[in-house]
């Protein structure tokens, strides 16, 4: 029977470390010998959502394609990897029911795994480290909608994992990640 994919899906404020943590976790993962693949704001939303802007309307669609396309992945036997904002819980709870759903043309196929990836960090002090200059752009209202300062960002309740980046080093979070995934027998 083919190797399953499933999706590893990381949600947290801007400058949380999530694409920093993906990318290792990435790393290691194609170390290990396994297809990984992460889909960020770099690969997606210059192509793929380049219509796509930062109202809640936008967001709610961004996110819904970029799920519809991890699914993909993940049903292609490929480890899923995203980094996103994905503010919203609703939206978060559709690309888990879309992995859960079955495929209508494989309708004995096991649901994919879905492993929702709070990266958790007080807004001070993503607000401090600002590598990017945004969250003072916000601030002085000249990036209107910025998530955690004038728009949103509504806490996983029941996150699979939750990683206080500001007191775990990006090694330690890639290990407990790791640790999840062996204990679910999905490595
Ligand atoms: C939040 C914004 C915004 C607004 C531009 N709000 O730190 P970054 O720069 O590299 O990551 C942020 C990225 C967020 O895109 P996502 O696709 O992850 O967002 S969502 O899941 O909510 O659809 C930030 C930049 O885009 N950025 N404007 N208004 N982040």
């Amino acid at each position: 029977r083919k190797q399953r994919g499933f999706t590893i899906w990381f949600t947290g404020l801007s400058a949380s470390g999530k694409s920093t943590i993906a990318t290792a976790l990435e790393q290691h993962l194609l170390h290990l010998g396994l297809a990984a693949y992460r889909l960020d704001g770099d690969n997606v939303r210059f192509g793929l959502n380049k219509d796509l802007g930062f109202s809640e309307k936008d967001r709610n669609e961004n996110i819904r394609r970029i799920a519809e396309v991890a699914k993909l992945f993940a049903d292609s036997s490929t480890i899923a990897i995203t980094s996103f904002i994905s503010p919203y819980r609703k939206d978060r709870q559709v690309a888990r029911e879309l992995h859960a759903a079955t495929n209508a043309a494989h309708p004995d196929d096991e649901p994919l795994a879905f492993i929702e990836v709070f990266v958790d960090i007080p807004i001070e002090v993503a607000e401090q480290r600002d590598p990017k200059g945004l969250y003072k752009k916000a601030r002085e209202g000249k990036i209107p909608e910025f998530t955690g300062i004038s728009a949103p960002y509504e806490e996983p309740e029941n996150p699979e994992i939750r990683i206080r980046s500001d007191q775990k080093s990006v090694e330690e979070s890639v290990v407990e990640i790791l640790e999840y995934l062996n204990s679910k027998g999905l490595l």
